[in-house]
């Protein structure tokens, strides 16, 4: 059985929508942020010792970063949700399963962190935001051309970009401008595993 170590309004509601995408059986171990700092609670060092969230156990096997669990769960499902038989599908699939937290969330994350410090932080997230708009029109353009990020069925890939998605929505300046991208993201939480996973995970600001 997997046990999904799931910390509230995080990257891990991807898993528990993940999960619920390929029906797999699994548990849920919640931890709430410290409200002051908002980090994650110090038993999750217990179970990686980076004591982030997602991570998963399988059988007794750690897998902590959300993509290296995103490639377990697809293996574990033979293939689904994985790289498309399409050359051209399968290299914008893996370009995306990477791009999401490589790419994307850092500038998301930066200006989350640089907006918390007083006074100085308004005017330095303000230097960030050229940097994500970069970020949100690529994606706009590509979602323009094609209904999913790899092409014409769901991914993967999608399932890793939803957190970008959904943190530059609520801090990233997206909006109704960029309208493949709005369009993307009200596709993703209409599904109903997406809506599923959300029932299980408890709090999350972002859907
Ligand atoms: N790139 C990593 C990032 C993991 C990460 O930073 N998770 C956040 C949740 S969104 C976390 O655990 N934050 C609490 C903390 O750092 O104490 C992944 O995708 O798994």
């Amino acid at each position: 059985m997997i046990i999904v170590h799931h910390l509230e309004n995080s990257r891990s509601q991807r898993i528990l929508w993940m999960l619920e995408e390929l029906g797999l059986p699994y548990e849920i171990k919640r931890y709430e942020r410290n409200k002051a700092t908002m980090l994650a609670p110090p038993e999750l060092k217990q179970v990686h010792p980076l004591g982030k969230s997602p991570v998963i156990e399988d059988d007794g096997q750690v897998v902590a970063e959300t993509g290296a669990i995103v490639e377990y769960l697809v293996d574990k499902a033979d293939g689904k949700l994985g790289a498309p038989a399409n050359r051209a599908d399968a290299l914008r699939y893996r370009f995306w399963l990477h791009y999401a937290e490589g790419s994307m969330m850092p500038p998301l994350l930066l200006k989350l962190v640089l907006a918390r410090i007083p006074i100085l932080g308004k005017a330095a997230t303000k230097k960030i935001q050229p940097m994500i708009d970069v970020h949100l029109d690529y994606v706009e353009s590509e979602l323009s051309k094609r209904p999913w990020f790899a092409g014409a069925e769901m991914t993967a890939a999608d399932i890793m970009m939803s957190f970008p998605l959904e943190a530059a929505r609520s801090r990233g300046g997206l909006n109704e401008s960029r309208p493949a991208t709005i369009a993307c993201l009200a596709k993703v939480h209409a599904r109903p595993a997406y809506q599923a996973g959300l029932n299980k995970g408890g709090p999350y600001a972002y859907a």
